[in-house]
């Protein structure tokens, strides 16, 4: 497929002394390979009207590139190869021509983010650029990239959510994890419950008005996520981090009487009435609802810091609920506490704080994300001067949110247990979309690199050099990124 051939007759601009080699562009995440070649072409670029295609591996990474950069026409081939794995892609710069391979539409998807990357650091933006020759050969380490967004502690409307996908699309975040339900509010409308939102959407942390997404506008930034390449990941946090509910339906508790609705921050007070039929029947409806706006395989539980439930209950509670996610068509996931259930086949175990649970579910052969709360968590302060965040875990400035490894959190564990890296921001201090840039940006960036570029290729002197770089185009466009010290010492 030939996008557009290169326009004739006008002079190139001048060339700059030196036209960047590929492999000193700052792109973010680093490629698994890069080759240099030869020389260097020049491409011109101008507004025009490009039909993406109907294919259905190609269209949808066209159609991003576009909405990316819509005044930009080049000489753009895409081919699909079998020999590509999924997710993989391959971009070549040869003799005035862009070639982009992949074998599969997400594939397509990492390569034109990577070519944004290109095109704007080659500085496509002032409307022409010169190109170094040669290829990038590129594969993710983990499948799974995933940022979190608690929208119970604090709500964000639907277009807050899409401008978080937006911002976390060009970095090959590929889950979005939505924090639905929590002590302090229910997000999601689910028609055969309608008091949760009714009552259990009203409230949030500080007494401030809460909200919730209708069907309708969950299944929009579900469809808005898929155009850039992002699985929606539902969680509804159970059994406890309940009270919400609780305070909708009496029926779901312990005393059958409704509790008071909860705008402050603690955690573990909360729990649903494990020996209730009714309060099964409840998930059911919930999972099977929320399940059929998601076109993504996961359903997270939650599961995690039920403090107010006894450890049997617990259990037995956990074991039934996975049950229901299967029989609803949906992979389970769970905060690290799951693994003292029985682990289904196929739940995955997300590690926040247990690296021994990790181990339990690689012993079961289940899947583990990883989000250590001490690296990957972006509620977390920098330093104690940050204006918002918690620091419980710890302070996390940007080297130590890179310098680790997934495959080094507990003794035994390997890349192929790994799922993956997701990037949880909780909601308790923030309350904006500058709140949200302040603590993501530029920390997921270092995630995204963390999940994305083998260990080997990973450096944190070349990473800052090309952080540096993207601090001022995330500003650019008007990104609240926080200006941190690490980029600032020499
Ligand atoms: C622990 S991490 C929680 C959340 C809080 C978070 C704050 C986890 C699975 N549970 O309920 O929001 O700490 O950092």
């Amino acid at each position: 497929f030939l996008a557009f051939l290169t326009a004739c007759g006008s002079e190139p601009p001048p060339k700059p002394a030196e036209v960047p080699a590929l492999s000193e562009l700052p792109l973010i995440p680093l490629p698994a390979s890069i080759t240099d070649g030869e020389g260097d072409a020049y491409y011109e670029t101008y507004t025009g009207q490009v039909m993406p295609s109907s294919d259905a591996i190609i269209g949808d990474a066209q159609r991003y590139l576009y909405s990316r950069l819509p005044d930009l026409v080049l000489p753009l081939q895409f081919d699909v190869r079998s020999d590509l794995a999924e997710g993989a892609y391959r971009i070549n710069f040869r003799d005035g021509n862009i070639e982009v391979s992949a074998g599969t539409r997400d594939g397509m998807l990492n390569a034109v983010k990577t070519l944004e990357q290109v095109l704007h650091f080659s500085g496509a933006d002032a409307g022409a650029v010169y190109i170094s020759e040669g290829t990038i050969s590129d594969e993710a380490r983990f499948p799974y990239r995933g940022f979190m967004l608690d929208v119970a502690r604090h709500f964000f409307e639907v277009e807050e959510v899409k401008a978080v996908i937006d911002r976390i699309a060009p970095y090959k975040i590929n889950h979005l994890h939505l924090h639905l339900s929590d002590d302090q509010g229910w997000r999601i409308e689910i028609k055969s419950w309608p008091k949760l939102t009714e009552i259990g959407g009203k409230s949030e942390v500080g007494g401030t008005p809460g909200g919730f997404y209708t069907q309708e506008q969950y299944s929009d930034i579900v469809a808005y996520a898929a155009a850039r390449g992002i699985t929606i990941v539902p969680e509804i946090d159970m059994p406890g981090h309940t009270n919400a509910a609780l305070s909708a339906y009496p029926i779901l508790n312990e005393d059958g009487k409704a509790t008071e609705p909860y705008t402050g921050t603690r955690v573990g007070f909360s729990t649903l009435d494990t020996d209730q039929d009714s309060v099964y029947v409840f998930i059911d409806d919930v999972v099977r609802e929320i399940g059929a706006l998601t076109p993504g395989p996961y359903f997270h539980l939650g599961g995690d810091e039920s403090d107010a439930t006894d450890h049997e209950d617990y259990v037995k509670f956990v074991n039934e609920v996975q049950k229901i996610i299967k029989r609803n068509g949906k992979q389970p996931m769970g905060w690290d506490e799951v693994a003292t259930a029985a682990l289904d086949p196929g739940t995955v175990v997300q590690l926040w704080a247990h690296p021994d649970y990790a181990l339990k579910a690689k012993a079961a052969g289940n899947p583990v994300l990883m989000s250590p709360a001490t690296r990957a968590y972006l509620d977390m302060q920098y330093d104690s001067t940050s204006r918002i965040g918690l620091h419980w875990a710890a302070y996390i400035e940007v080297d130590s949110a890179y310098l680790w490894d997934p495959a080094n959190l507990a003794e035994g564990l390997t890349d192929s247990d790994i799922m993956g890296v997701e990037a949880p921001l909780w909601g308790e201090t923030i309350q904006n979309l500058e709140d949200i840039d302040y603590l993501t940006f530029p920390r997921l960036l270092a995630l995204a690199e963390v999940g994305w570029t083998p260990q080997e290729r990973r450096d944190w002197d070349d990473f800052r050099r090309r952080l540096r770089a993207h601090q001022t185009w995330l500003k650019d466009q008007g990104i609240g990124t926080y200006d941190t010290r690490v980029l600032q010492e020499e």
